[in-house]
């Protein structure tokens, strides 16, 4: 059976799990923290990032590279659209998901969720409140402009983008951030569209009772 290595609520090992379930792929988590990594595990994750994944072909890194890899073994149920242009921007803004979303969603997590849950510390409160004036505005700008009134990121189906934008909203939720939909209604509105998706509800009811 396939195995993913890496802690659920982390958005790039959530990004692998929505993959494996979007396909109906069967599979175990083995859910390390980087803060707790087992020894030698720069065996399979060499950058001692997770997540990692295995199955019976490949031992892989990499939240992308692992999609990637899934699309092509389980061309099933897709997960990146099969247009050339619609593609480059799947992977566009899964790119910026990673990055630009994580970078102000991430430390709002760490802060509120993870210092407490894994480390028994109290947030840094006045670093949350800079990201949310001064960081999280041109991001959100930038998605709010993108995105239309109806369907995901690219085109009327679930695509990885809206895996990874997905899994750092949920995590900036889970921490108490709501987005104002006055300011970005698009976005506001897109994340409902997302959340009500089978998918993402699993995944909101699984998260609850692992941080609960
Ligand atoms: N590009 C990697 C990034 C993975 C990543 O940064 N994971 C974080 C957890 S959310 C991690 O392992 N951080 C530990 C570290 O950077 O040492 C991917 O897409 O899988």
């Amino acid at each position: 059976m396939a195995t993913v290595h890496g802690a659920p609520l982390s958005p790039f090992v959530r990004k692998v799990i929505f993959a494996l379930e979007a396909k109906n792929i069967t599979f175990d988590v083995n859910p390390v923290t980087p803060m707790g990594l087992p020894e030698g595990f720069e065996k399979i994750s060499p950058l001692k990032k997770i997540p990692a994944f295995e199955d019976d072909l490949l031992t892989i890194a990499d939240s992308s590279v692992i999609c990637e890899y899934l699309e092509q073994r389980y061309p099933e149920n897709p997960i990146y659209p099969k247009n050339m242009v619609d593609r480059a921007k799947v992977r566009w803004f899964e790119e910026y998901s990673d990055t630009a979303v994580l970078g102000v969603c991430g430390p709002i997590f760490y802060e509120r969720i993870v210092k407490k849950l894994i480390m028994q510390q109290e947030p840094d409160e006045s670093r949350v409140q800079n990201i949310i004036k001064d960081e999280l505005p041109t991001v959100y700008d930038y998605l709010n402009e993108q995105l239309s009134e109806s369907g995901f990121l690219v085109g009327e189906t679930l695509t990885t983008a809206d895996f990874s934008l997905g899994s750092n909203l949920m995590n900036a939720q889970y921490a108490g951030y709501h987005i104002d939909a006055k300011r970005w209604p698009l976005l506001a509105a897109y994340q409902e569209r997302l959340f009500a998706t089978q998918l993402f509800k699993n995944r909101l009811v699984a998260d609850k009772a692992i941080m609960s």
